[in-house]
């Protein structure tokens, strides 16, 4: 395998970086079952970054053979909950030692800005480990009483080997998510990276190697969706699959689980988030965390705040304020100090959003601001506010997952409130009132599995996340999610009752 080396001289971070490219499986960086490559391509300016080993499913095969040995031997129910806390507190004390090197990298390969790549990427990603290595050893069943003749207890064991897949908009976050409960928990893992953004999950191999995980206990493989992907999800010895990405190949692991041996699946999938403003919030506010909803992440978040709903007597208001918010946005180098958005994270998402954009000029609705191209090289896309839309038009309808909100005008509660539930996703939404009745009463009438009240996209290791409806199954982050990663046991033991 290559050694990725990269030197940074921007005005953001100067500094750089070297680390093994190859599969890590076993505890040893290696090629590909048949030697193939993948280009690993910077979407600042569609260039080559570097070449990598790409996995086959034969590589899958292997990395889950040496991951049920690690289960059975090194790891699993043989490592107590205080050395799974200790090494998973190492990882995260190596992470935060690393934390501008592994921002620059996860800026430089998916287009994040250096800055929002650490505080917001690097600080959740270090805050989840180190939530997770605190529960390490703080897994436990229930003793449950039945009869003075028995003694019934539950066990939370391992399940064994987890297969997790994770997409390429917040490649180091969704790998902590994924990691960090379950290795808490004691699984095993063969882990597939985003074959657009493989770069920060290898140098997290190295961290991980270092922090001194027993080798096997977590393994990771680059390659495609359709190759590698796929054989994960229809592996008969993965007892369970998590996968965050698109609700369409969610449902093709959920068909690949039922087929083969029924493993358990977690999914965290899309979303099209309400933003509901009502005429009595704090209309700056709201513009503010309106445009981050949106923009955030150049859009490219599964609980972005797409359809904002905003009251008929504040509406020509609102928009002239957001208007200026979104003009003031910097468009830019991920490396500049002063840039907000970055590229898209590849040319297919450019194509897709560009298309999106198309689709909505087509079907009648107007491009407020925005709606093209931004500079000449890389896939960067002006932020874009639609309105004039109409509820069945695709850009309503359907997750765009790039910079492109649409502001759309309501007239009551209930009129909102309908609006706001009609829609296949259920992840997030957000609300934006000075009455606490209004606030709380319809922040429990929206159907989604996080509700924000005067503020969009909150996340926290220590509170769970996931979607309603088709944005998912099970919930990631906080207590909830140790449940995705344990079998409960109920054990009864004869305390004297005899049999006759
Ligand atoms: O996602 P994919 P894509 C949404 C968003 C975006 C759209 C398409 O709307 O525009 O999905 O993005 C792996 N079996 N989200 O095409 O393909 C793939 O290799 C097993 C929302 O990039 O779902 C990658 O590791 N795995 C989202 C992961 O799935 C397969 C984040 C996600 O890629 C596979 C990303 C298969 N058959 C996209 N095919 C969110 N919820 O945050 C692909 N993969």
């Amino acid at each position: 395998p290559t050694t990725f080396e990269y030197t940074w001289d921007t005005p953001a971070y100067k500094g750089k970086t070297s680390f093994p490219t190859g599969l890590y499986i076993d505890g040893k960086w290696v090629d590909g079952g048949d030697k193939s490559t993948l280009d690993v391509i910077n979407p600042t300016n569609g260039k080559i970054l570097t070449t990598i080993s790409e996995a086959t499913p034969a590589d899958v095969d292997v990395a889950v053979k040496v991951a049920q040995k690690a289960f059975d031997t090194t790891w699993g129910l043989n490592a107590s909950g205080a050395t799974r806390a200790k090494l998973l507190n190492r990882l995260g004390n190596l992470m935060e030692e690393h934390i501008d090197e592994l921002a620059a990298l996860e800026a430089l390969d998916n287009g994040k800005t250096f800055s929002w790549a650490k505080n917001a990427d690097l600080a959740g990603s270090i805050g989840c480990i180190r939530y997770y290595a605190g529960w390490a050893d703080k897994i436990t069943g229930q003793v449950i009483e039945t009869d003075e003749n028995k003694l019934s207890y539950t066990r939370h064991e391992p399940m064994g080997v987890v297969g997790q897949i994770i997409p390429w908009n917040f490649p180091l976050m969704m790998m902590s998510w994924k990691i960090g409960p379950a290795l808490a928990t004691g699984n095993t893992i063969v882990l597939k990276p985003s074959e657009f953004t493989p770069l920060t999950a290898l140098r997290m191999a190295s961290l991980i190697h270092e922090a001194g995980f027993p080798p096997g206990v977590v393994n990771i493989l680059v390659g495609l969706g359709s190759t590698v992907g796929a054989a994960m999800a229809e592996h008969m010895d993965i007892e369970k699959l998590a996968f965050t990405g698109s609700t369409l190949v969610g449902r093709k692991i959920m068909e690949a689980a039922a087929k083969t041996n029924l493993k358990n699946v977690t999914l965290e999938l899309g979303g099209k988030s309400p933003n509901i403003i009502f005429d009595d919030a704090d209309l700056d506010q709201a513009v503010n965390w309106a445009s981050h909803g949106i923009f955030w992440n150049h859009g490219q978040a599964c609980c972005a705040g797409s359809r904002i709903f905003v009251q008929a007597s504040i509406y020509d208001e609102f928009l002239k304020r957001f208007t200026e918010k979104t003009r003031s946005l910097k468009v830019g180098d991920p490396f500049d100090e002063d840039s907000y958005q970055g590229p898209q994270v590849s040319k297919l998402q450019y194509d897709r959003i560009m298309g999106y954009i198309d689709s909505g000029r087509q079907e009648g609705a107007t491009v407020h601001f925005g709606g093209e191209r931004h500079g000449e090289e890389g896939y960067f896309i002006k932020p874009t506010i639609f309105t004039d839309t109409k509820p069945d038009m695709r850009i309503v309808k359907e997750e765009i997952f790039g910079p492109v909100g649409v502001v759309i005008k309501f007239d009551d509660e209930d009129d909102v409130i309908r609006q706001a539930n009609d829609t296949v996703y259920g992840l997030a939404a957000a609300v934006f009132t000075q009455d606490i009745n209004r606030a709380i009463g319809t922040a429990h009438k929206l159907k989604a599995g996080t509700a924000w009240i005067n503020c969009v996209n909150q996340l926290h290791p220590n509170v769970p996340f996931g979607g309603f409806k088709q944005s998912g199954i099970g919930r990631e982050l906080g207590e909830y999610a140790l449940h995705n990663y344990t079998s409960v046991k109920s054990v009864h033991v004869n305390l004297g009752h005899k049999m006759k």
